[in-house]
Formats: structure tokens, C-alpha cells, sequence
């Protein structure tokens, strides 16, 4: 901090810039913006949107344009008013645009009544994007001028704001160029995969609002424009386009109060998965909280009063679950308040009480309403309940046969599982291995005391096609779920993990990438939390080997061999592709893939569950076509395949 200067006089503006500057945010980048991986790396995109985002809440901007610029660079520019470019009062020889950039948190202090924040991803503004900057090159169009000032070395103004021009015929709006510093990130090279599927979510959280991206980095060229008229309701289309929905009709409603308001779109499809996703002034909330509370508690109600009213369900008959009339459900609730608290494990639960009887109210009355002025759909949506209650009463008799025959097990572990010694759950690791040859050598090149082995035969049941009822009458299935320990569906309980890491541990090929999908889909579907909470890994097994001199060296893809090759230009032999598990030694097995101290695993993360959703209903789904068309385009994407 700022030693106070001496002379009374002589304390201003600048002192308060030093004591409330950009430091704290290079010094400790990871409690602005995370981390400083590639999440890290793009929440700065993220949060230089989510300020223009936040213009057209306001009413005053229509259009954002991203593009990642052929030098690698990302500029942002926006149609709304345009950062006000006039003396701060509290900074004075400063413009306000300058105080914006540079000072933390400044984003909303100003502008009283005209400027109310509430996007901004964790609402650090988007000065902490100027902090992690090399440079960032800020242009506003207002009052007829074009505005500019560029900042270098984590925001220090190169000068004063200046005209350095007129802006465009009746032009507004803002500009921002920035350029990640790489020495605070471990890479700085933009995704634009991971941006597209933001800026298509922010479209469709924002009706009508043009959001145009451009990768303009050589050998990268795309382009894409996302523009939804229908909103929220075009998004519960979209996620349900990858499976068979019930009815034509997406429904919708909405309801404001004092400081909130609630968007709900939904629709059922045949599937057996609820895929509800809510959001908070268009941050996704992944754990849910009180919005969703409010939804799943009306709903509830209004069918179950619905069925009764129509004599579709009778008075000798118990009332639908929640779960029951849910299956099937595709819903987005997508809510605004003005100061959301988000809190749980990933600060993805929203905490507001106030809004779960806005949601709840609103769902009552506006449901009830589209319910009885749909009576086609609305007895289709009863059936389908009463179908999945049925359904339920004999999952639960399945489950109890499941834990029935575990008790009779002994400690309840199935036959083919080799256990390792140690229980303490944070030390140990389940390796589940495709076939049994595989799970020869993995039993052989295995840490006994922390690494147990699950050898699975053959594929396992695809759930994705399947009730729970069936899903749990696969011994396959019964035998990852007794493994684990935890239960199965809605009994899991992620505190009962037997081991912190579940590793999936398969070819490096076709099968083996199937395999991989079918037990992923069994896990995102089955025991969520367990993927949520960051205990399904990925074993990366070499694709190829190689002699230099007498030592083999293994690569594990294509990108390595690349690289290897860049790195022994003379290197002559022709490289060895690895077919299968099965032909490695333990010892090379133990060395690539299993032991800790030498081998990479993928975690399997979930940053956007629709997406993960909607992923396991093309790779899983009845559709051909599209999942073909999935493929094609998503083949060189490792995270799920690499056919
Ligand atoms: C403060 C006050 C006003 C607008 C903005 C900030 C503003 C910030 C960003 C960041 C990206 N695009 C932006 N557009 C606007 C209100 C200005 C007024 O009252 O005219």
C-alpha cells in the first residue's frame, strides 16, 4: 500500500489510484478470475461480454461482435452508448472511461440511476481484463467522436483518453482489444470452440440480441452469428432438436416483481432425463438453488392438480412425484435480480430467497394456465408421468434385488473387482478396464495398496436407450455401482465414494472410444455428482512408440509425435501405432498410463451441463444423421472422442 504523503496537499487523485490500483489482481490473479489455466484465459472474454451483455439489458445496445484477430489478440465491440468519456467527478483529470479500466469494481459506481449492473460473470469488471493484459486498446464512440486510449503492462494508461477522430455516421458503442498477458498465463491462446458455445448460450438468454463471432487466425477461419427471436424458447427447441419431443409446442411464461423477474421455456421429449438449466442474470447456475426450488415445487403442484381436475388421475391414486412429471422435461429458467448471491461448492447455487416464491408463484398460476389451454399436450404430460411412476415402483424393486444381492456378497463388492488395500478414499483409485486381457496387465501393473482394477466386459448397457428400472437389472452396471459404493441415480451419494479417482481406462481406438462414451453418458446420467464433483478421469494411453537408440519412447497422439519429431529432426525410424492395451507390457502399461508420478490424466469437467446433456442425447440418441454430422465436425475435440 501507499505510504500517505506528507504534505496535505499534496494528497490527490494519483494516491488513491496506487491505493486502490491493479496490483492486488497480478498478484493474485486466481481470486479474480480463478485460475490461471484456460478457464482463466477465457473468463476474460467472458467478462469483457458480459459488460456489453449488460448495455443491452439495459435497453441500449443490440449488437456484440467478438473476434479472435489473426495475431491472436480478442477485440469485443458493442453498439450501446459508449463508456462515458467525461471527467470522473471523484478522479478529477480523469476521464471515467480511464477510472473504468483501472480501478477495481469501478464499473458501476457511477452513472447513479443510468447504469445498473448485474452481469459481469463474477462482477469483477472489466479493469481486472486490463490488469492481466500485455495491452488493451479501449475505443468509445460517442457524442459524434471516436475515442481512444491504450493501456500496456497490465493497465497503465499510455496518456489521457483522446479524440482521434469522428466516430462513424450515428455511431455509439465501445470497443476492446486486449492481448493476455503470458506471464501471468500458463497458455494464451484463445479456444474458440469454448467461446462459440458462451456466445450462443448469451443469445439465447437474450432475445433478439446479435452476437457475431469471427476467428480470424490464419488456418482457423470461422464464422458465426447467433441471433434468437424467440429466446429461451429457442434454446429448449435447440437442446430438445438431438431428441424425440412429446409435442410441437414449447411453452412459455414469464413474471416480473419489484427488482426480479423469471423467463421460463419448456417442453417434454420421450427420454427418461429431466434437463432443467437455470441461470442468473445469465450466469449458469449448475447447482441450482432457489430459483430451481421454486419451479420443481410448482410444477409439482399444478400437474398433480391438473390430473385431478381431468380425472386422469383418481382419488384411490397417489399423487405424482416431482421426478415423475419431470422425466422428460427439457425446461431453461432463466432469472434477473439485482444482487444474486452465489453460493455452493463452485459458486454455482443461487441463494435467494426471494426469488424462489417469484418462481413458484409464477409457475402456479402461469403453468395451470398454458395447461388448460393446452389440454392435448397437458394429457400427454400427465401420461407420460404416470408411465414413469410405474416405471419407478418396479426401478425401486430392481434396486432392492441390487442391494439384496450385494448384502449376500459379503462386503457387497462384485467377484471381478480387484480391490486395492487401502480405505482411505483420498489416496485410492479405481481403474475401470475394457476387457479382460487389459485387466490382466493393469492387475499386474498396479499400486496394490491404492489402485484397484474393474475389468468390464464387452459395452455396457447404453442408458441414454433405457429406464432405471432395466439400467440397474445390467450386471455390468450392478457391478460399477456396488464398486463405487455410493448408490446409483437419485440414492447417490457422492460422500460415499469408495475412491477419489474413477479412471476410465480403454483403447485409444474406435471400440475403445465407444466404450468410453457409453460409461461417461452412465456417469453424467446415473451419478451426476460424481462427474460434477470432479472424480471421472480419463487414462491416456500412448497411440504410438518409438526406438531412439535402444529406449522406446511413447507419444501419446498425433500432436506429440508432431512435436517429438520437431524435436529429433534426424529421427529415422518409422513409429510404431499401439493397437490395444492388451499388446502392452505391465511395465510399459505402469510407465505410460498408471503410475501417478509419470502418466496424464484427463478430468472429465462439466463447465456446461445443457451441453454435456445435449452431447450424450446426439452420441447415445435414435438420431443417425446427426450424430454422424456430431462426429464429422467434433472428431479432432479429445474431451470426448478421438475417432
Ligand atoms: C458506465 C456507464 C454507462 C455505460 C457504461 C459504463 C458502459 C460500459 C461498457 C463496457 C463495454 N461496453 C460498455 N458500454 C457502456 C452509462 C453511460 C450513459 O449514461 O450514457
Amino acid at each position: 500500500m501507499a505510504e500517505k504523503s506528507k504534505g496535505s496537499a499534496s494528497y490527490g487523485a494519483s494516491d488513491i489510484t496506487v491505493l486502490e490500483g491493479l496490483d492486488p489482481v497480478r498478484v493474485r490473479p486466481g481470486m479474480y478470475i480463478g485460475s490461471t489455466g484456460p478457464a482463466g484465459l477465457h473468463h476474460l472474454v467472458w467478462e469483457v461480454v458480459d459488460n456489453a451483455v449488460d448495455e443491452a439489458m439495459a435497453g441500449y445496445c443490440t449488437r456484440i461482435d467478438v473476434t479472435i484477430l489473426a495475431d491472436g489478440r480478442c477485440q469485443v465491440v458493442d453498439d450501446g452508448r459508449g463508456i462515458p468519456v467525461d471527467e470522473h467527478p471523484q478522479y478529477p483529470g480523469k476521464s471515467a472511461a480511464e477510472i473504468v479500466l483501472t480501478v477495481l469494481h469501478a464499473g458501476g459506481k457511477f452513472g447513479g440511476e443510468g447504469y445498473k449492473v448485474s452481469g459481469g460473470l463474477h462482477g469483477v469488471g472489466v479493469s481486472v481484463v486490463n490488469a492481466l493484459s500485455k495491452e488493451l486498446i479501449l475505443g468509445i464512440d460517442r457524442d459524434g467522436d471516436h475515442h481512444e486510449l491504450i493501456f500496456k503492462d497490465g493497465g497503465k494508461p499510455q496518456g489521457k483518453l483522446k479524440v482521434t477522430g469522428s466516430a462513424p455516421r450515428g455511431r455509439t458503442g465501445t470497443s476492446v482489444t486486449f492481448a493476455p498477458d503470458p506471464t501471468i498465463f500458463e497458455e494464451i491462446d484463445f479456444r474458440a470452440q469454448t467461446v462459440l458455445e458462451r456466445l450462443q448460450i448469451m443469445a439465447f438468454l437474450n432475445r433478439s440480441l446479435e452476437i457475431r463471432f469471427e476467428d480470424q487466425r490464419p488456418g482457423r477461419e470461422a464464422k458465426e452469428v447467433f441471433k434468437y427471436n424467440g429466446g429461451i424458447v429457442d434454446y429448449v427447441r435447440h437442446l430438445n432438436n438431438s431428441k424425440e419431443s412429446l409435442f410441437r409446442k414449447v411453452g412459455f411464461y414469464e413474471q416480473s416483481e419489484e427488482g426480479q423477474e423469471v423467463e421460463v421455456a419448456f417442453q417434454w421429449n420421450t427420454g427418461y432425463y429431466e434437463s432443467i438449466h437455470s441461470f442468473a442474470n445469465g450466469i449458469s447456475t449448475i447447482e441450482g438453488g432457489m430459483h430451481e426450488e421454486g419451479f420443481r415445487k410448482a410444477i409439482t403442484n399444478v400437474v398433480n392438480r391438473y390430473a385431478r381436475k381431468r380425472n386422469l388421475l383418481k382419488e384411490k391414486d397417489d399423487n405424482l412425484l416431482g421426478e415423475d412429471i419431470r422425466e422428460g422435461l427439457t425446461a431453461i429458467i432463466s432469472v434477473r435480480l439485482a444482487e444474486p448471491q452465489f453460493e455452493g461448492q463452485t459458486k454455482g447455487k443461487l441463494g435467494n430467497v426471494s426469488i424462489r416464491s417469484l418462481v413458484e408463484r409464477a409457475t402456479n398460476e402461469k403453468l395451470a394456465e398454458w395447461l388448460e389451454e393446452n389440454p392435448k399436450e397437458g394429457g400427454q404430460v400427465v401420461a407420460k408421468a404416470v408411465q414413469a411412476s410405474r416405471a419407478r415402483m418396479a426401478a425401486r424393486q430392481a434396486r432392492d434385488l441390487t442391494r439384496r444381492k450385494n448384502a449376500l456378497d459379503g462386503a457387497g463388492l462384485p467377484g471381478k473387482l480387484v480391490d486395492c488395500s487401502s480405505r482411505d478414499p483420498r489416496e485410492c483409485e479405481l481403474f475401470i478396464v475394457e476387457g479382460n486381457s487389459a485387466g490382466g496387465s493393469a492387475k499386474d501393473a498396479r499400486d496394490p495398496r491404492t489402485q484397484a482394477i474393474l475389468p468390464i466386459r464387452g459395452k455396457i448397457l447404453n442408458v441414454e436407450k433405457a429406464r432405471t428400472d432395466k439400467i440397474l437389472k445390467n450386471t455390468e452396471i450392478q457391478a460399477l455401482v456396488a464398486a463405487i459404493g455410493a448408490g446409483v441415480e437419485a440414492d447417490f451419494d457422492v460422500s460415499k465414494v469408495r475412491y477419489d479417482k474413477i479412471i476410465l481406462l480403454a483403447d485409444a481406438d474406435v471400440d475403445g472410444s465407444h466404450i468410453r462414451t457409453l460409461l461417461l453418458t452412465f456417469f453424467f446420467r446415473q451419478m451426476t455428482e460424481l462427474v460434477n464433483s470432479g472424480h471421472v478421469y480419463v487414462a491416456q494411453p500412448p497411440l504410438y512408440s518409438t526406438l531412439v537408440g535402444k529406449e522406446k519412447s511413447y507419444l501419446r497422439d498425433d500432436g506429440a509425435k508432431t512435436k517429438f519429431l520437431e524435436q529429433h529432426p534426424d529421427h529415422k525410424n518409422e513409429f510404431q501405432r499401439l493397437k490395444g492395451l492388451g499388446e502392452m507390457d505391465y511395465d510399459e502399461l505402469r510407465d505410460t498410463t498408471m503410475d501417478p508420478t509419470k502418466r496424464a490424466l484427463l478430468q472429465i469437467t462439466v463447465e456446461q451441463a445443457a451441453l454435456a446433456d445435449e452431447v450424450c442425447s446426439i452420441l447415445m440418441g435414435d438420431d443417425v444423421p446427426q450424430r454422424r454430422h456430431f462426429i464429422q465436425t467434433n472428431a479432432k475435440d479429445v474431451r470426448f472422442l478421438d475417432i
